[in-house]
């Protein structure tokens, strides 16, 4: 078998502006080959689940009016309503695991939003269900990553730190968070992600790899662009899947360049750590 990494859609569609979108998704599928891995990216063209979708098929995603943020409430909908539709991470894992792609990789997952409203992405819940190994930078900054971080103690999602003690804030290398387990190699990992699986547990494997130091955002830079763009989100009343893309576009707009190009370092980064760890999972045992 080769060694499989999945992609989600959703950071092409609504995480990052054209055209840095289409050129960070396909860069991201040559890093993983480089890697040794195979990369699949992930979608829904018109209805259709898409599992390793086309450069043409990426490029529509990445530039079309109506690309509905799929996650796995919306799955059936856009299936039945024939859709253009990006997915999620929770509905990328479901994907990816149906097809019997073990590793996938992302930006930043979902959690608990921050405020007193009730809003917690469905990607936690995935998490907690879902035997994958997600590879990311921990969850989105603009997060509650003190109670995200605590659901997945709840859930039981093992944490793993990437040649790091503290779990990564996205676009900050640090988050004061501890991980479950320090891995300093792709073979780490593995050995992780193979306990699991022995002991019958579930849920995922979540690796979160710090953003690489050269293009890392000190904390107290993004903090009162992310508290300016919660008041906003706020005023404006937005509610459930609208938040996300409004929070991170407008979060681009007051941090700048520096913010989307910390995005692109992370989700190029992950893609080879998840080709090397997709590669040692497949690695005969022993070898
Ligand atoms: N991280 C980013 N950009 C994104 C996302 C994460 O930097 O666009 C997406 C991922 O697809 C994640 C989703 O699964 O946001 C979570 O959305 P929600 O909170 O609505 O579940
Ligand atoms: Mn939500």
């Amino acid at each position: 078998m080769p060694a499989f990494v999945a992609f989600e859609s959703t950071v092409i569609a609504h995480g990052l502006p054209y055209p840095q979108n289409v050129k960070t998704a396909l860069r991201l599928e040559t890093i993983a080959r480089t890697a040794g891995a195979e990369p699949r990216t992930i979608g829904i063209v018109g209805g259709e689940v898409i599992v390793g979708l086309t450069e043409s098929q990426i490029l529509h995603l990445a530039q079309a009016e109506d690309v509905r943020k799929v996650s796995l409430r919306d799955l059936p909908v856009a299936t039945a309503q024939q859709l253009d539709g990006a997915t999620t991470v929770a509905a990328t894992m479901h994907l990816a695991h149906r097809h019997g792609i073990g590793v996938m990789a992302t930006g930043g997952i979902g959690g608990v939003h921050r405020g007193a409203r009730f809003d917690v992405s469905a990607d936690l819940d995935a998490l907690a269900r879902l035997p994958m190994t997600v590879v990311c930078s921990g969850a989105k900054a603009i997060l509650d990553l003190p109670t995200t971080r605590e659901v997945l103690e709840t859930r039981g999602v093992t944490v793993a730190g990437y040649q790091t003690d503290e779990m990564p804030a996205f676009y900050s290398r640090s988050s004061g968070l501890p991980v479950d387990a320090r891995c300093e190699t792709p073979e780490d990992v593995a050995a992780l992600v193979q306990a699991r699986r022995r002991l019958d547990l579930s849920g995922a494997v979540l690796v979160t790899v710090p953003v690489p130091e050269d293009a890392a955002l000190p904390r107290e830079a993004v903090e009162p662009a992310i508290a300016q763009a919660l008041d906003e989100a706020e005023t404006l009343n937005l509610r459930s899947a609208e938040v996300t893309p409004f929070l991170l576009s407008r979060l681009r707009d007051l941090a700048g360049d520096d913010a989307l190009w910390a995005n692109v370092a992370l989700l190029e980064n992950n893609a080879h750590i998840a080709g090397l760890i997709a590669k040692a999972l497949e690695a005969p045992r022993g070898a």
